[in-house]
């Protein structure tokens, strides 16, 4: 028999999802789910609270966001959903690969660097150890593959040096994982700063397009993005602006370049945001309903997170025992950890 492909990925439970989100990673977690691969999708709270977090919100946004994956047809037959602190083993392999991990791996890190400048000496521990975790939450399924968006390049190749250092060190424990980055829609930028990745911890309110955000605050929003002073309308990447509406308009239609740019040939940026507005507008429809119907079943979003908190931790907990047996954590006292 083949062996399944795994697949693992996380979302933080921070502000608000947005069409980045969606198009550069969640809509892949979705059509990743096939017959021959077992899928693991986390809501990463411990990642959260990196930066400071009130804590109702926090747990409110878990809630939403997991409603949110189900919606975006995150189906919990098919794939694990759930709750990353609900499965300790998350934080105990992450201290283990803490141990294994060079203090001057972490220092190149771009995202810390951004991260911290804005808090300087006031940024946590957690935060510089931010990707460790992540690693940790990729190893513990043994995930083949990862499927993100681009800004998380650089944590993905810290983690596979990290695996393979800690393979080098103690044996063959875990899967070396690899990154999958689509090529369009891995890098969605903000509507008012096309030269900004589009992120939830911006407060510009005409940043982000959010999943949630209604039909007439999508299209108030695309009116009003940021383009250039020139005319015609092609997928060029020095026009930052106009090649982001193309490119979020191609994402939701799955039309080819060429179609898009035939389509709006002669036209001008007016018909353009009214068209990419109204492909997301539509593109959304079905996720929003889905949506509604979720949020107003607290005790479905429930089981679908314990069962698969449950789940999660039969396989979490077996890797932990053995990445522990290898380093020589413990007595040994039951059977199994002392066996060579
Ligand atoms: P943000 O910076 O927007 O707050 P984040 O980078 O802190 O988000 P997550 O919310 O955990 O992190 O990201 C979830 C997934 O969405 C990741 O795979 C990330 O790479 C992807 N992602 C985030 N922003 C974008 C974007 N602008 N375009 C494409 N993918 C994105
Ligand atoms: N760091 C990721 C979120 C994340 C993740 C993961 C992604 C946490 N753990 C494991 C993939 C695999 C981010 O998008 N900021």
């Amino acid at each position: 028999m083949v062996s399944k492909v795994r697949v693992l990925s996380g979302i933080q439970p921070t502000g608000n999802l947005h069409i980045g989100n969606y198009l550069g990673a969640v809509r892949q977690w979705a059509a990743m789910q096939e017959d021959n691969t077992e899928c693991y999708y986390c809501v990463v709270d411990l990642h959260a609270i990196t930066v400071p977090q009130d804590p109702k919100e926090l747990r409110a946004k878990t809630r939403e966001v997991a409603a949110i994956l189900l919606a975006a047809g995150i189906d919990p037959k098919r794939s694990v959903l759930f709750v990353q602190s609900d499965v300790t083993a998350h934080a105990e392999l992450a201290w283990i690969l803490n141990c294994v991990t060079p203090f001057g791996w972490l220092t190149r890190m771009t995202q810390f660097k951004d991260k911290s400048a804005r808090q300087q000496e006031g940024a946590s521990a957690g935060l510089f150890d931010y990707p460790v975790l992540m690693a940790a939450d990729i190893l513990l399924y043994q995930a083949h593959k990862v499927p993100v968006g681009e800004d998380q390049k650089q944590h993905l190749e810290l983690t596979r040096d990290i695996t393979m250092r800690f393979n080098r060190l103690f044996g063959e424990t875990f899967t070396v994982p690899e990154p999958r980055i689509l090529e369009i829609g891995a890098r969605i930028m903000g509507l008012d700063d096309p030269t900004k990745k589009m992120s939830k911890s911006e407060a510009n309110a005409n940043h982000a397009v959010n999943l949630l955000d209604p039909p007439d605050v999508i299209r108030r929003k695309f009116q009003r993005a940021t383009t250039d002073s020139l005319t015609d309308i092609r997928f060029d990447e020095n026009r930052p602006g106009v090649f982001n509406l193309l490119t979020i308009c191609q994402s939701f239609t799955g039309e080819t370049q060429e179609a898009i740019v035939t389509r709006f040939a002669g036209k001008g940026y007016g018909d353009l945001k009214r068209a990419v507005a109204e492909a997301v507008v539509e593109g959304l429809r079905p996720l929003q309903e889905r949506y509604a119907v979720y949020s107003k079943d607290p005790a479905q979003l429930d089981a679908v997170l314990r069962d698969g908190a449950a789940r999660a931790r039969v396989v979490a907990d077996k890797t932990l025992a053995d990445a522990k047996r290898r380093v020589g954590l413990g007595a040994g006292a039951d059977q199994e950890s002392r066996v060579q």
